[in-house]
């Protein structure tokens, strides 16, 4: 998707536009708008040409001018069935000086995790890459996984599902994971240049194509879910928290079950148990252990307990 198509979409969505009108704000021709309206038909868009001009009878359910289509964030999406990764056509466009883009696909066959894991890409998952440019100290960048942890969980709230956080980027409903996010950047050591948020959505997916710790909030709420709402929600969320750490870290520790539980990390050193007591300024994790508190910046998480509760199970395992 290109500036003017994201602008016509715009434009659209405000209400039916005349096609001089268009040319004339787009500066572009009339014939150059007609082609636009052409694709988006072509998209699935059921587009009237009425006396007051173009008029949006019907959008198609997903893609990408359906989430452009209305959005409240100034993000150009793109959208494409099938990729291997998002995140490697984010870094794509990042490495061509892209910003403010979104990459979505609708399946994916080779997703990436953390530290060299696979994410499974089924047909009719949310698969999306943000590209942005923020000013940030690299320190700083776990905040903006945790914004999207948080855009993620109000984005499905609308489901009437209980969606709760765990630290540092999964998205459990009842312990099973239905979200994960992956975010890349690239930089100097006092200011990233680019950031990629990566974020994996079981929507409509067949969780046996899942492993057995995941879950689909197709099959969680027994019907399809809207993905259309759920991305537009999530990417307008994610605009208006992640320049606000404060609220970042607020909203986060309302929204996280990790606090208060004792875990077990694995980290780059080695494993260390004790009670997640809070997260810091960064979004690192605190824990308490036998002799110290411990700041731990990046690792894989298991829920052991609650603290001070009896039972020992898991609440979810870790991720391998
Ligand atoms: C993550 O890694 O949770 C990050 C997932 C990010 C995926 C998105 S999709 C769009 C973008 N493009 C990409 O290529 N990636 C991002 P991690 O915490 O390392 O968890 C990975 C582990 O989660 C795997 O080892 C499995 O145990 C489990 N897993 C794999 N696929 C899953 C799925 N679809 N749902 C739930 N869990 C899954």
């Amino acid at each position: 998707m290109d500036e003017t198509r994201r602008t016509l979409l715009q434009h659209l969505a405000a209400g039916p536009v005349a096609g001089t009108d268009l040319a004339n704000e787009l500066e572009v021709s009339r014939a150059a708008i007609w082609k636009h309206v052409e694709a988006l038909r072509a998209e699935g868009f059921e587009i009237e040409a009425t006396d007051a001009g173009y008029a949006v009878e019907t959008i198609p359910e997903y893609g990408g001018g359906a989430v452009q289509f209305g959005l409240g964030a100034p993000y150009t999406v793109t959208f494409e069935r099938r990729v291997e990764s998002t995140n490697d056509r984010a870094r794509q466009l990042a490495t061509a000086g892209k910003s403010d883009m979104v990459v979505l696909a609708h399946e994916q066959t080779g997703g990436r995790g953390r530290r060299g894991r696979s994410w499974a890409g089924p047909p009719g998952g949310i698969y999306l890459s943000l590209l942005i440019r923020p000013t940030l100290p690299p320190a700083e960048a776990p905040l903006l996984t945790m914004a999207a942890s948080v855009a993620i969980v109000e984005g499905l709230e609308h489901l009437g599902v209980q969606p709760a956080i765990k630290w540092p980027n999964d998205v459990l409903v009842d312990g099973a994971k239905v979200a994960g996010i992956l975010t890349e950047m690239e930089g100097e050591a006092d200011a990233v240049s680019w950031v990629i948020v990566g974020i994996g959505i079981n929507a409509n997916v067949d969780a046996t194509d899942l492993p057995d710790t995941a879950a689909s909030l197709e099959e969680l709420i027994e019907e399809p879910v809207n993905r259309r709402k759920i991305v537009q929600q999530l990417l307008e969320r994610f605009h208006e928290l992640h320049t606000e750490p404060g609220e970042i870290r607020d909203r986060w520790r309302e929204l996280a079950t990790t606090p208060g539980q004792l875990v077990q990390v694995e980290t780059l050193h080695g494993t260390l148990e004790g009670e997640a007591i809070d997260i810091d300024d960064n979004g690192a994790l605190l824990v308490e252990t036998d002799d110290s508190i411990e700041r731990i910046h990046a690792g894989d998480c298991r829920h052991l307990r609650p603290s001070g509760g009896e039972s020992g199970l898991e609440e979810n395992p870790p991720n391998r």
